[in-house]
């Protein structure tokens, strides 16, 4: 890690806020780019900090006040992660599922797709699953599901069985992640597609959104809605 990218680290573990946020301004000034930052900085150092609670040597105050630094950090980033058109390349619903109150990554997912140009409604953390319906419903293309527990990850499929009860599935993509999450989950539970991190979330929602754009095209030539959905599986596993 860059010396640069220490001193941000080292701000976040010790839940230093305003020092965080300057270490990021710091690391920018000093060239590094908002991705690098972003990647090789603050997430990596979330997955430290996730190690040392495990391993018993941070408890859960210390980890509150990381988190906070880290959130401070990314609002130093935002700006520069959302330069493009925002709205432009089509709406997206995100949500952490219901029980689950981790929303860092989700953040991130939500910020990425911002920047790639996409509408974005964030719906929060613990949201049950009428909620995604309710946005389904309302024309959003694409539902973005994230989970941190092996206890909610299951709740996913719920948002997926809730959205075919309403008999909207058809009208939406569902992308599922989050550190438990795998590719044979995703398909296990009907999802379109899963990517294990906020990059690859934008390279799969890009491209689930130009299939059903092909599709349209193909069954208004045709006529004809026979042709089975693509799906983001495959490529985009960690
Ligand atoms: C920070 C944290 C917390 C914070 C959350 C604060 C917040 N605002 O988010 C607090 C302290 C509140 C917390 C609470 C709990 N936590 Co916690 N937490 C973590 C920790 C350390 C880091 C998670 C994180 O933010 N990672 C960084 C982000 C950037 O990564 P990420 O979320 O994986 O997201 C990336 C990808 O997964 C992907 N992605 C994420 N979402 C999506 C969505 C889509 C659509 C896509 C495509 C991609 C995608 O892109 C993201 C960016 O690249 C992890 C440990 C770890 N190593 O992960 C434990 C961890 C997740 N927590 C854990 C536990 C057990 C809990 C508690 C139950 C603890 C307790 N006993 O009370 C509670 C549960 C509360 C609840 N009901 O949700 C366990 C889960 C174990 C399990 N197998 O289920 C972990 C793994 C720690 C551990 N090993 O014990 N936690």
């Amino acid at each position: 890690m860059s010396p640069l990218l220490e001193k941000v680290a080292e701000a976040v573990i010790e839940g230093q806020a305003e020092e965080a946020a300057s270490a990021v301004r710091v690391a920018l000034e000093g060239g590094l780019g908002p991705a690098v930052v972003l990647n090789d900085g603050l997430i990596a150092t979330m997955g430290d900090v996730g190690q040392r609670f495990e391993r018993g040597e941070l408890f859960l105050p210390e980890m509150l006040l990381a988190v906070r630094a880290m959130q401070r950090a990314v609002d130093v980033l935002k700006p520069l992660l959302q330069a493009g058109e925002i709205g432009a390349a089509g709406k997206v619903a995100i949500g952490t599922v219901k029980g689950d109150l981790h929303d860092i990554g989700k953040n991130l997912v939500a910020t990425m797709l911002k920047g790639a140009g996409f509408e974005i409604l964030d719906l929060g953390n613990d949201v049950a699953p009428d909620r995604f319906v309710e946005a389904a419903r309302a024309g959003v293309e694409v539902v973005a599901l994230s989970a941190l527990l092996t206890t909610t990850m299951v709740n996913m499929k719920g948002v997926v069985d809730a959205l075919v009860a309403a008999g909207l599935r058809e009208h939406v993509r569902v992308v599922v992640g989050g550190a438990p999450v795998t590719d044979a989950f995703a398909r296990q539970i009907g999802a379109d597609g899963y990517a294990p991190d906020a990059n690859r979330a934008v390279g799969l929602v890009r491209s689930l959104l130009a299939a059903t754009a092909a599709e349209a095209g193909r069954v208004s030539r045709l006529g004809s809605s026979a042709a089975p959905r693509a799906q983001g599986f495959g490529s985009m596993t960690r």
